[in-house]
Formats: structure tokens, sequence, C-alpha cells
């Protein structure tokens, strides 16, 4: 690897032109990007495969994270990072005329996940390599990822977004590590006198998996893991040649395209199941392809088959790899000729399982037929797991079949998917405190009862270096120059901020930082929208997917009310405010693109208004993604938390917001609660309906919306306008789904219930935004205590309670850089 800036840019020169036979002056952007990446992967290599070697050599046990999602983002600049040369590759460039930020934001965004969990994965995996601990990813290779969000005339338009067109600098196809996978067919039983039956899959459509590895640095440790994603093929010699003989060129080439499909385009639901056959598809294909590859690997080392659990552990991310289960038991049953029980021990100490929600309507659950026929052995393998389950079932209680058929994996005519994960798996575990307690208590609770010891919790986290040291480099680097000490690989020092909080001279430096950040969001704000926003006005923001327990209908109907109290008292004296808010909603959920439309409605009426523009703005922006993410944390003051108490799992931007310094306005919900207690109340504004509260209600009943909005002046106000007043350009319907949300269905996420305290809790926050140097404290707090939200912890723990996993150093080699 080249040490100095001067070596550098020889070494760029000398790749550019072996790659493109170009010379700088006739380069394009693309060509400069690609000679870049290209040097960088080169390095990236070289510790790759040390890394590799060094697994092998030590035999460590190895975890493997399997997830149909991974928002991963862009590579470039956290490559540059991770491997400490930034500042000599900027600096080089920029003397060959180069800007780098540029060639950064020329590299597509790897947007392989809905939200979430998909980002969840991905700060696992920087965690993972991070420590030094051996974790590797398994997923799709999506042609596509998430759509693209347009905003046109207020409504969410959906846009392919086809992050593949330019070459991936970042991956390497591995065409002789393809695996097969079949579909359908049927299973011919083959009986042997002396031995059990064997079973032969025959008449089944082949898939070629080939897997594309992409290399997951740590930082700064000379670590590199591996995302392998597996992408669809026809297999060469299948491209059903008996069509074509047939003359049914048609038929062969469609067959393709179906082939192609499976490994087409991310599904943009997120928690809503539909019952959707390709998505099935799309699940066994990667577990069955991933963990072929890890059983393919461990035996090319020559370890013994039966020591398999000793090795490995597969972790499912939700219930979409649940297929772990039954592939595991196939491949160890009939590939490699274990008896059912061997097999059964081993899968059952190899696969664990978190749940990311509790909303029924997230719940998968595959129709009967739908599964035979399109996986003939793992439906005999799920039979026979059913079978022995509800054996044991009847025994633990006797006289309770309707109690076995609720805990069942298969009744009612389908597979339930969370069932199947929590027999099959030796570790459950929710992902914050209040949410791994209502699995216990509610959601699975009788399989709780039967598995008592498989449940634990393992509150979430963000990775740090992305979410602070990247997208925040002003804010990381006056942090460590106060502490004394860099925060990279020890997040927990934040906490030693505490002892700065009354410091009047970095409370006016953090807030010089904070000013910075949110010019720069300003001027993108200004680009993106065409509204100008004031940089001192207080940044209020809420940024996640569209949902309706998520309550953006709560912010947008307070805006609304702000709005209403600017227009009855022209004079009225409130903080500036600048409300944004982003996120893209499922493409049929229909009530969640109203939810925008409303808001961008709202953003125009506002904005346009000179009698209220001064004192409040509304943003929507469109397309959020982790680019924008990286832009908007380090900016924002108040970070805006408001699901329905129970309903949010966890939650992950609350984190990054507190990570950034901005005040969270909150209900006590998912890793709320937890961030509520690390800072105090005196540093969280909380509102709302306990998890208590609202469980009762949705059990004895007792909450009538219409009453309320019948006695609240403010609320019959606001649905008046809802319902046309305030938009007369609109059809007066516009907003109906609403108003019925509210009203007929009596608000299932009780809006109009919590609205008061909310509102109440707003004007807290106004009133303290004016003591810029309280208000300076509080932010201080909260990055103080972020540490713990950090996900080295939460891996740290995955890793010692789970996955018993030790961390496994690469030993360094190559020379350290010296930057000149
Ligand atoms: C269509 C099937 C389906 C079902 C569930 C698709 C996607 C899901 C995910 C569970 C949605 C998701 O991203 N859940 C979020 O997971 C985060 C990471 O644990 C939590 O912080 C969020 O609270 C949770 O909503």
């Amino acid at each position: 690897m080249f040490v100095t800036k001067a070596e550098f840019k020889r070494s760029y020169k000398r790749k550019m032109s072996s790659m493109f036979g170009k010379a700088l002056e006739e380069a394009s952007l693309a060509d400069k990007y690609i000679t870049l990446a290209s040097m960088i992967r080169d390095t990236i290599n070289e510790r790759w495969v040390r890394t590799n070697e060094s697994y092998l050599e030590q035999e460590t046990r190895q975890v493997y994270y399997f997830s149909l999602e991974f928002l991963l983002g862009r590579f470039l600049e956290s490559n540059l990072l991770y491997l400490d040369i930034c500042d000599t590759v900027r600096q080089g460039l920029s003397e060959m005329g180069i800007d780098l930020e540029d060639l950064i934001e020329s590299e597509p965004d790897a947007g392989l996940g809905n939200g979430g969990l998909g980002r969840l994965a991905a700060c696992f995996l920087d965690s993972l390599a991070s420590q030094a601990l051996p974790g590797h990813g398994c997923g799709i290779r999506y042609k596509y990822g998430l759509f693209a969000q347009k905003i046109i005339d207020g409504y969410q338009v959906e846009l392919p977004d086809n992050w593949l067109r330019e070459t991936n600098a970042w991956e390497i196809r591995k065409p002789d590590k393809a695996a097969i996978v079949k579909f359908g067919g049927r299973i011919k039983t083959v009986s042997d006198e002396k031995k059990s039956p064997r079973f032969e899959h025959v008449d089944y459509l082949p898939v070629k998996a080939v897997p594309y590895d992409m290399p997951i640095p740590g930082y700064r440790n000379g670590t590199v893991n591996t995302l392998r994603l597996w992408s669809a093929e026809v297999v060469d010699n299948e491209f059903d040649f008996s069509s074509f003989s047939r003359g049914d060129y048609i038929n062969a080439v469609s067959n393709r395209y179906a082939v192609e499909a499976i490994s087409e385009v991310l599904y943009p639901d997120d928690s809503n199941y539909k019952n959707r056959q390709l998505r099935l598809k799309q699940q066994y294909f990667f577990v069955s392809a991933g963990l072929q590859s890890i059983v393919r690997r461990y035996k090319k080392k020559k370890l013994d088959i039966h020591r398999l659990a000793d090795h490995i552990a597969v972790h499912i991310n939700d219930t979409h790899p649940a297929l772990a289960v039954p592939e595991l038991m196939r491949i160890l049953m009939d590939e490699e000729g274990l008896g059912w029980d061997e097999a059964w021990r081993m899968t059952t100490r190899i696969v664990a399982y978190t749940n990311h929600t509790i909303m029924p309507e997230a719940l998968e659950t595959w129709p009967y037929e739908v599964f035979r026929d399109l996986l003939p052995r793992i439906m005999m393998i799920v039979e026979e797991i059913n079978a022995r389950f509800c054996a044991r079932l009847q025994k633990a209680y006797p006289g309770e079949p309707e109690r076995v058929r609720r805990m069942a994996i298969i009744s009612d005519g389908v597979i339930k998917m969370a069932n199947l994960a929590v027999v099959g798996a030796f570790s459950v575990n929710g992902v914050a405190e209040v949410h791994s307690q209502l699995l216990q208590n509610s959601v699975m609770r009788e399989l709780y009862e039967f598995f008592p010891k498989k449940f634990n919790n393992k509150t979430n986290g963000v990775t740090h270096r992305r979410w602070l040291i990247k997208a925040n480099p002003g804010l990381s680097s006056l942090l460590s120059e106060t502490l004394g000490t860099p925060l990279a690989h020890q997040p927990e020092k934040l906490a030693d901020l505490m002892a700065h909080a009354d410091d009047k001279a970095l409370g006016e430096q953090l807030r010089l930082v904070k000013r910075a950040n949110k010019e720069r969001l300003a001027a993108f704000i200004q680009r993106a929208v065409g509204v100008t926003v004031d940089p001192d006005s207080l940044f209020d923001v809420q940024v996640k997917r569209i949902h309706a327990y998520k309550r953006q209908l709560l912010n947008a109907l307070h805006v609304l009310h702000l709005y209403n109290q600017l227009r009855d008292d022209p004079d009225l004296d409130i903080v500036p405010r600048t409300v944004i808010i982003a996120g893209k909603a499922a493409p049929s959920y229909y009530y969640a693109k109203n939810i925008i439309k409303f808001i961008n409605e709202l953003a125009v009426l506002i904005n346009g208004d000179p009698r209220v523009n001064d004192r409040l703005k509304v943003v929507f922006l469109e397309n959020y993604g982790i680019q924008m993410a990286e832009l908007i944390f380090p900016a924002a003051d108040l970070s805006e938390q408001i699901s329905t108490a129970s309903k949010e799992a966890s939650g992950t931007s609350n984190m990054k917001f507190m990570m950034n310094g901005a005040v969270t306005i909150g209900t006590d919900d998912g890793a709320n609660i937890e961030i509520r207690a690390a800072v105090g109340d005196d540093n969280f504004f909380p509102f709302g309906l306990s998890v208590g509260e609202v469980l009762r209600y949705y059990r004895e009943g007792g909450y009538s919306a219409a009453a309320l909005a019948a006695s609240d002046q403010r609320l019959s106000r606001l649905i008046r306008q809802l319902q046309g007043e305030l938009f007369p350009r609109l059809p007066q319907d516009e907003f109906h789904n609403i108003v019925r949300s509210l009203l007929d269905y009596n608000d299932e996420f009780f809006v109009l219930r919590d609205f008061g305290s909310y509102a109440a809790a707003q004007a807290r926050v106004d009133a303290a935004f004016r003591d810029r140097a309280a208000w300076q404290r509080m932010s201080l707090v909260n990055i103080a205590q972020s540490g713990r939200f950090s996900s080295d912890r939460t891996i740290g723990l995955y890793a010692s309670e789970i996955w018993k996993l030790t961390p496994c150093p690469v030993p360094q080699r190559s020379p350290v850089l010296i930057q000149k």
C-alpha cells in the first residue's frame, strides 16, 4: 500500500492507465472514481485474505448474520476513513485537480433495506469487524434496492433504484463458489432394507446462486469480514434445452426471467406481511445457498461435521430467514447423513433469532399449499418438527388442544414462521427492554412459558463510527480533544463528558459545531425544495418510514395547531421553528401516502404565508436514505420519537439523534425508555400514554376519539381543517381517510388522545430552547449518555451471551501509515 502522498499520486496514475488506458486529463468522473475505489480495494483485499487465513488457522467460532436486508449506504468515504488514508488521498487527489467530494458523491447508495431492521444489520457488521469478531453477513444481491421516492405535487411517486447500473467497485463475483437451490418438484422415498429411508428430490427447478462478496473492514484494525450476497442465475446447461428443441423459445426465455426474478428486487414493505410467493422464494434461495456454502467451507477445513455447532452460529434477522431451521436439518440429514436427533440437537445449538416487531400484521405466515408446492422437502421436515413439538405440548398441556393449536408451527392452514423460529432457535431476543418484556408477557407468552430460558433482551445500538465520527467530524474531533482520547473503539468514554457539563466554553464550542451543521442542512434544503430556513431556528426533526403507528400525523397536526395559534395571534411569541420530516411510504400503503400529501400541503400553506413564515417553516425532504440521514442527524436540535407506546420495538434513529446532541421529545416506547432513563427527565421531553395505559385501552375500551374531539376546540378545529376547510384547492375528500381513521375507527394509535400531552411537551421545548446555555447542557448530557447505545456494546453482548464468540485480532503486517 502507498504510504506517502507522492506514492499515492504515482500509483493512482498508474492504476488509471492500467485500467482505462487513459491519462488523467482524458478520464471521466466515473473513471476517476473506479480508479480510486480499485486502489482501495487492493489494500482491503490483502487484509481480507489475511483475516480469512487467521480465522482458518485459529479455527475460531464464526457467526453468520442472515438478513433479507442490509442498508449499507456508500463505501468510499468510510473505507478511506477506516484505512486511515483519507487525508493523504484527499490532498493527493486535490494536487491532481480532483475533488474527493465529487468522487464520494458519484457513488450510488447500497439501499438493500427498508428501514430500521436493514440498517441495524449494517451497523452490526460494522461493529463485528471493528471489534475483530469473526462475523459475516449473508443476504441477497438485489438488482434493485429500495425504490427512489419522488414527490410530485405533494404525492409520493416510486422510481426504481438501479444501483448496479454502473460497476459496483466493492463486490467480487465468485462463480466457483456457486450453489444450487432446488424449487418445486417431488420427493421420492428410497427405502433401503437396513437403513432408514432416504429422500430424493426429483423434477425440481434448479436455480444457481452465485455469491458476490463485499469486504467489511473494521476500523483501523486490520480485520476485513465478509458480506456474501447471492444472485440468482439460470443453471448454464439447463437453459431449458428441451423447450428449445421443441421450438418453445418463449417458454425457455421466460423461465430464465422467472429465475432471475428471485434476486431482482427488494420488497418495499416494512412491517406489513403480504402473502407473496416470490418473497418465500427469496427467503429459501439465500438461506439455502448461505447454509450450503457455510457447511462446504467447514468441511473443506476437514473438521468433523458432528462438531459443527462448536464452530458456527447462524443468526436470523427476524423470521425472514427462519427457513434456516429446516434447511440446516435437510443438509445435515440428506447430505451429511446424520440422524434426526443429532441434526436437531445441532440445529438448535446453531440458530439464534431476533424479533423486531410486535405488530400482528408483520408476522409472517405462509399458506400450507404454497409452501408445500414450492419447498416439498422442507415441508416434510417442518411437518416433522411440528409433529414432534406438538407431541411434547400435548404431554405438557393435556386437555388443552386450543393452546397446542396456538403454539403449533402449522395450524389454521398456515406455517407460522415466528413459532418455527422460536422452536428451532436456542436464543430468542427482543430489541429493547420493553419490547422483550412485551414478547414474553403477551405476543409470545405461551412460547415463553414453555421455553423460558431461550428468551432474552438485546437493546439495539448504532455504530458511532458512521453516525458520529463520519457523519459529524466537527463534533467528533471536539469530543476527542475534550476527552483527550479517540472514540472509535471506546464509545463508553463519552460518559466522561458529564464532568464537563457545566463548562460554558465547551458549551459555546458545541453550539458552533451544531450551528455549522445546521447551515449545511439549510443549504441542502434550499437546493432540494427551494425553501429558505433559518439556521438559528429550532430544527425539529422526524425522519423514518411513514407509518400510522409512528404518528407523523401527530407531528403534522401539532404543526397545524401552531399555525392556527400564529394566525389567531399575529404577535404570538414562539421560538422560530423549522419542522423537518422525511421518510418513504410502502407503495401500497395508501394511508401513509396520504400523510405525505398532508405534510406537503401544510408546507405549501405555511411556508407561503408571510404572516407566519418568519416563525414557522415545514419541510418534507424527498427520498430519505442513509446519505441524507448523515446530513440530518448532526443538524437536529429536537428528535421526534412519538410512536404510540407499545408499538415501536426499539427505534434506532432515536440513538443517532442523541449521539449528535439532539434532545428527544418522545413517548415511553421502545428504546426511548432507556434513553430517557440514561439522560434523566431534565434532559428529555416525555409525553403521552404509557404502554400500560395503551394496553388497558385496547383490552377494556373506554376511549372515544369522537367524544374527545368534540370536547376539545383545538381538535375539532383541526378535524374541520382536515375535512377540507383549509385546502380549498384540493378535492374535499382528499384527507377523508385520515379523518376516518381518527373518528370512524376510533383513533387506533391514540393521536387525538396524546395530542394535548404532546402540545404541552412542545410548549416546554419552546421554553427550554430560549435559554441557550441550558439547552446546550441538555444536548451535552445526551451526547455523554449515548455511548451505551453504540452497537459495539450491543454486539459485545450478542457475542458473549448468545454466540459465545471471542475477538480474533488479525496480526498486522503492513507498514504503519505515515501521513505526509
Ligand atoms: C413484510 C414483512 C416485514 C416485517 C417486518 C418486513 C419488515 C419488517 C421489519 C421488522 C420492520 C423493521 O424494520 N422493524 C424495526 O426494526 C428496528 C431494528 O430492530 C427497530 O428499531 C424498529 O423499532 C422496528 O420497527
